[in-house]
C-alpha cells in the first residue's frame, strides 16, 4: 500500500520569527545574516527581500548591494530553536513516525496514524492552522504518496501553500520539464556531470536512462528510480535515528589483492554513509574499518577525532587506518562503521563565519 506523507517547511523561518516579534518589521525587507560591512552571508530574508534577488548563503556584501534601505539583522539561533521545538510538539499530536530535517522542516507519516474519518487534507490543514494560530508563523505542507513527492508539494505553493502529490502519474507529469537536480540527490556536482552527457531536464533521465546507469552506478539506479517516481526511502523517526552507530559492509564474491580497487570500494562506501549520517543530522567522531582476511581472520582499526560527516571526510580517516593496515594476504571483506554520533549544531558553522 502507498504511504501518505507529509513535508512542512516554515516559510522564511528566522526572518519570520522575527517579523512575528516585531511587528514594524512587517513589509520592509528583512535580512538576516551578518551585517554589511562583515564578511558574513545570509541566512534567510522575508519575501520582501526575495524580490531584490537575495537569497540563503548570498554574501551580505551582495545583499547590501542589491537592498541598501534593507534591515539587516544577525540570526537569534537560541529563539528559533525554542520556536522549532513547539513546531515540533504541534506536529507531535498527529504521529510519532516524524523526521526532523531541519529546525523548520520535517516529514511526518500519516500512513498509520490517520482515521477513517480523516483525509490527509484535514491534517495538513490542521497543522497549518494550529501553527498560525498558537505560533502566529505560516507554513507550507505537501501531501505525498514517499518522501520525494511530499517535498516536491511543499515547494509548489510556498510560501502558504497546501498542495499534494498522491501518485507517480501526477509527480511525472509534474516535473517531467524540469532541471535534473529536482530529483533528490541530484546535487550540483551529478547535474554537472549529467550535463556532459548532455541530460537536462527529468525527460532527458527517461531518455538517456541506459547512459546514466551505466555511468553512475548505484547511484545511477537510485535517480533514474526517483525520476520515474519509485521512492521507497522510510520517514526515519527520531527514535531510531538514535542508533549508536551506522555502518556498512561488503563481502567479495573474490578475494582481493588489488588495493586500489578496495580504496575505490571505501569510497563508494563513504560516500554511502555521508549521505545517511547527514539525513540524521549527525556528526560521526570515531571512524572504524573493518577487514576479514581471506584466512577469515578479521580486524579492526579506528580513530577519533572531530565529528564529521562529508565523504570526503570520512574517507580521509578510512583512508589514513587503511594505509597503516599490514596487507600480507587477500582481502575478503571490508567494512565502515561510524560512531561517537553527535547532533549537528544546527548553523553553528555559519555563525562562526559571521562573528
Ligand atoms: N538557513 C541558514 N543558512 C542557509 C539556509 C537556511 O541559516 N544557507 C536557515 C535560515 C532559514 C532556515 O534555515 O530561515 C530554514 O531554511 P529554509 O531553506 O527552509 O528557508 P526559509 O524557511 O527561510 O525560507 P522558505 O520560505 O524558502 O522555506
Ligand atoms: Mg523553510
Amino acid at each position: 500500500m502507498d504511504k501518505i506523507i507529509i513535508h512542512v517547511d516554515m516559510d522564511a523561518f528566522y526572518a519570520a520569527v522575527e517579523m512575528r516579534d516585531d511587528p514594524s518589521l512587517k513589509g520592509k525587507p528583512l535580512i538576516i545574516g551578518g551585517s554589511p560591512d562583515s564578511r558574513g552571508v545570509v541566512a534567510t530574508c522575508n519575501y520582501e527581500a526575495r524580490k531584490y534577488g537575495i537569497h540563503s548563503a548570498m554574501n551580505v556584501k551582495e545583499a547590501y548591494r542589491r537592498c541598501p534601505h534593507g534591515i539587516f539583522m544577525y540570526p537569534d539561533i537560541a529563539k528559533y530553536r525554542a520556536v522549532s521545538d513547539k513546531i515540533h510538539a504541534i506536529w507531535n499530536t498527529y504521529t510519532k513516525k516524524i523526521e526532523y530535517m531541519s529546525l523548520d522542516e520535517g516529514y511526518l507519516d500519516i500512513t498509520d496514524s490517520m482515521t477513517d474519518a480523516q483525509t490527509p487534507f484535514d491534517i495538513a490543514r490542521s497543522i497549518k492552522e494550529r501553527t498560525k494560530t498558537e505560533l502566529g508563523l505560516t507554513c507550507s505542507v505537501g501531501i505525498g504518496y514517499s518522501m520525494m513527492s511530499a517535498k516536491l508539494a511543499s515547494e509548489e505553493k510556498k510560501p502558504d501553500g497546501l498542495y499534494a502529490i498522491l501518485s507517480r502519474e501526477e509527480l511525472i507529469n509534474l516535473i517531467i520539464d524540469r532541471p535534473a537536480d529536482t530529483i533528490y540527490g541530484v546535487g550540483k556536482q551529478t547535474a554537472n556531470r549529467l550535463a556532459e552527457l548532455g541530460i537536462h531536464t527529468v525527460r532527458d533521465i527517461y531518455i538517456h536512462e541506459e547512459r546514466i546507469l551505466s555511468s553512475f552506478k548505484s547511484h545511477g539506479k537510485s535517480i533514474v528510480r526517483l525520476a520515474k517516481g519509485i521512492d521507497e526511502r522510510e520517514v526515519m523517526p527520531y527514535y531510531e535515528s538514535e542508533a549508536k552507530s551506522i555502518g556498512t559492509e561488503h563481502t567479495f564474491e573474490k578475494d582481493i589483492s588489488d588495493m586500489a580497487y578496495l580504496e575505490t570500494e571505501f569510497l563508494a562506501m563513504a560516500k554511502k554513509l555521508s549521505l545517511k549520517i547527514k539525513r540524521r543530522n549527525k556528526f560521526a567522531k570515531t571512524v572504524t574499518i573493518k577487514i576479514t582476511f581471506a584466512d577469515m581472520q578479521t580486524i579492526t582499526r579506528s580513530k577519533t577525532a572531530e565529528g564529521i560527516s562529508d565523504a570526503d571526510k570520512i574517507y580521509e580517516r578510512v583512508k589514513s587506518l587503511f594505509d597503516i593496515v599490514e596487507k600480507d594476504r587477500e582481502i575478503r571483506l571490508i567494512g565502515i562503521s561510524l560512531s561517537g554520533l553527535e547532533d549537528v549544531r544546527y548553523k553553528q558553522l555559519h555563525l562562526e563565519e559571521m562573528l
